[in-house]
């Protein structure tokens, strides 16, 4: 690393730092132990109030902070000058020592093997890349096709892995630019809520996020650079929509019916790899006379930047996360904004929301050995599985109704209060706003404002159930009717139907919609059985309710699918198709787990659930346990079919 400037910079750019992240710096440059004496030890971490983030000061007296700091400008500027060498990075054990230490808490042997790889001290390709560079040599991927549906992050993510690993792949995209979700969101405001520098690429992070939740443009940007920075944009088919997959059982491969404008083809391919997402099919509510409404109405998903909302009656209906996030800026503008609620949801406090990455805090992240990763490690520890045990029902606990243990009831309380604090002198909002499902039944919204924004004075929060919408606006059950201009419906995704609406035709001809309806599972949300060849990107029960990144997630599937084009290509397979007994004895361990969660509690009604109340959508497991789930494949779980041959084992 090349560490620009002098000892003035050096020392401004420590003002904004994390303290306990640059004692594992400098504990990592020297490798001397002094550093982890117990006059060291930061403050166990504690966010300061309305702050989703840990106190960066570690709490440290100012004698030990500056003796910290003093030490970093010398063993930096010893590196930028030659006069060290440059340390090899952390081994396992000295992260989970480091890590330990400068958080506070116990982090255990599973978690650090875990930190190895999103740090990328250890990368986590290592476990195939020999082996695939191998076949790969031998001319086995000659001939070979892998298709991608979806450049999104996920497509955006496999199509970096092979291209790196010169397989031959195509990624075909509906939509005319890449970034998915984030291409397709404009509404205002509409952000990520999770830190950046988690919610990332591991192998692709990016010190220079201008906040620490940024916003559209910037994460659209991101993986627009991404699209280039992993060589990938020249094997993307844009405006190129998948109707139809089918597997040919004489040929072990997929032929793919796509659209290019008026154009129809066929693709054959070896594999297909889903990366649709789950939230990429805007839902329209079943409310009646939807086409009635004189005025403007839009999606959120669909945003209309071209109507100004200035002076207008606005209605908005659904308050999950999209509408939560456009609705402070739409009320500034709008003469009346009228919020059309049916569940309330739980909206976290997050005094850092808006904030800027401070210039000291780019600095190090840029220039300072070590400092990213350990970044990256603080805030995957900080904002993933320390909240585990809240979300798991406790069996003794007596107030199962409202909450799942004593930790979860403690936020409920906590949570409320901030909803009473929120809504100042409309009290009589409270309890519309009150959930009555558990705390983390659904994710936690972060806060930008919602409850001062339905306090306002132009803003109404209405809970009476919806009959229709006329040409005037929402009529009411009991005929009144509120009348506005524009109509938005921030009513979410299809989530359940997880590949539609494209038909995919499995070995024994019927289609995966037929087999799942409204129950779809796959083999750690990946392999589906029947369906050879073909794995599933963020598909079923891999969503995260608890905390994290939902690249994290997928970062997972992605190392997983890559060990099975690994066997594929290594052993000469022209079939993988996961076992039904392993898939099944899965997902009756994910339900069983599912139903002691805050997301599977019988109060809460939401996406992520079917018509029969199963979770269908969420992840059982922490973080951690779904990387475990992930990060070897087990042959033994799969019916392999050598070229030419019947089943081979
Ligand atoms: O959609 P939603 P969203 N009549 O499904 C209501 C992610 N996301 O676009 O709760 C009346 O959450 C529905 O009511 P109810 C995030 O994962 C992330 O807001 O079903 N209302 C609900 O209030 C999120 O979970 C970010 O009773 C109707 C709302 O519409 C997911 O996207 C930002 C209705 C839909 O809420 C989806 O969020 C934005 C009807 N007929 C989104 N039908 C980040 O910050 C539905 N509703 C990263």
């Amino acid at each position: 690393m090349n560490i620009p400037g002098n000892n003035t910079d050096l020392r401004n750019a420590l003002e904004d730092v994390n303290l306990p992240n640059l004692l594992a710096v400098v504990a990592c440059i020297t490798g001397d132990d002094y550093w982890l004496q117990d006059k060291f030890a930061p403050a166990p971490i504690e966010a300061p109030d309305g702050s989703m983030f840990p106190d960066d000061s570690g709490r440290y007296s100012d004698e030990i902070a500056a003796e910290i700091k003093a030490a970093a400008v010398q063993v930096i500027s010893e590196l930028r000058d030659g006069r060290r060498p440059m340390p090899p990075a952390p081994d396992q054990a000295r992260l989970q020592q480091l890590m330990s230490f400068t958080v506070a808490e116990p982090v255990d042997d599973g978690y650090a093997a875990m930190l190895m790889e999103e740090t990328r001290f250890r990368d986590r390709d290592d476990q195939w890349k020999a082996q695939l560079q191998q076949a790969v040599a031998a001319g086995r991927a000659e001939d070979f096709l892998v298709v991608i549906i979806g450049a999104g992050m996920s497509g955006l993510g496999t199509a970096a892995k092979l291209q790196a690993a010169g397989i031959p792949y195509v990624v075909l995209e509906k939509n005319d630019a890449v970034g998915g979700t984030w291409y397709e969101n404009t509404y205002p405001d509409c952000g990520v809520d999770t830190p950046n520098h988690y919610y990332s690429y591991s192998f692709n992070r990016n010190p220079n996020w201008s906040g620490y939740f940024s916003k559209r443009d910037e994460l659209f940007a991101y993986f627009d650079n991404c699209a280039d920075e992993f060589d990938v944009r020249g094997n993307i088919r844009f405006n190129t929509e998948v109707r139809r997959a089918a597997y040919d059982n004489k040929t072990n491969k997929w032929t793919v019916d796509i659209q290019t404008g008026d154009d129809a083809e066929q693709i054959s391919a070896n594999v297909v790899i889903s990366a649709v997402g789950q939230l990429n099919r805007p839902s329209m509510p079943d409310i009646p006379g939807l086409q009635d409404f004189a005025g403007e109405s839009w999606h959120s998903a669909r945003w209309r930047g071209d109507v100004d909302l200035s002076g207008k009656r606005v209605a908005v209906i659904g308050t999950g996360c999209s509408c939560v996030q456009l609705l402070p800026k739409t009320a500034a503008v709008a003469d009346r904004a009228l919020v059309f609620q049916r569940t309330p949801h739980w909206v976290s406090p997050a005094r850092d929301y808006y904030r800027p990455v401070e210039q000291g805090q780019l600095w190090a992240l840029n220039h300072i050995p070590f400092y990213a990763e350990f970044h990256r490690a603080r805030m995957i520890w900080s904002f993933g599985d320390r909240v585990w045990p809240a979300v798991v029902a406790d069996p003794d606990w007596q107030q199962s109704g409202l909450s799942m243990n004593e930790t979860n009831h403690g936020m409920r309380e906590a949570l409320t209060e901030f909803i009473k604090e929120g809504l100042g002198e409309k009290t009589h909002y409270v309890e519309k706003c009150v959930p009555d499902f558990p705390v983390w039944g659904k994710r936690l919204i972060v806060d930008n404002g919602w409850y001062p924004t339905l306090a306002r004075d132009n803003v109404d929060l209405i809970t009476d159930p919806i009959k229709r919408i006329v040409a005037a606006g929402i009529e009411m059950q009991d005929g009144t009717v509120h009348e506005v201009d524009v109509l938005i419906l921030a009513t979410g995704f299809h989530t359940n139907q997880f590949l539609w609406p494209m038909d995919i035709i499995g070995k024994n001809g019927q289609t995966l919609e037929a087999i799942w309806g409204d129950a779809a599972n796959a083999y750690k949300g990946v392999s589906v059985p029947d369906f050879p060849n073909m794995y599933c990107l963020y598909g079923p029960n891999t969503n995260i309710v608890h905390g994290g990144s939902i690249i994290y997630q997928v970062e997972c599937q992605i190392h997983y699918v890559m060990q099975c084009i690994t066997a594929m290509l290594e052993k000469r397979l022209d079939a993988l198709e996961v076992r039904a007994e392993a898939n099944k004895t899965y997902n009756e361990e994910v339900q069983a787990i599912s139903r002691t969660l805050a997301w599977g509690h019988p109060n809460v009604e939401s996406w992520y659930k079917n018509s029969a109340g199963q979770v269908v959508n969420n992840s059982p497991f922490s973080l951690q346990k779904y990387w475990q789930v992930t990060h070897e494949l087990d042959l033994a779980d799969y019916h392999l079919q050598q070229a030419g041959d019947n089943e081979a084992a």
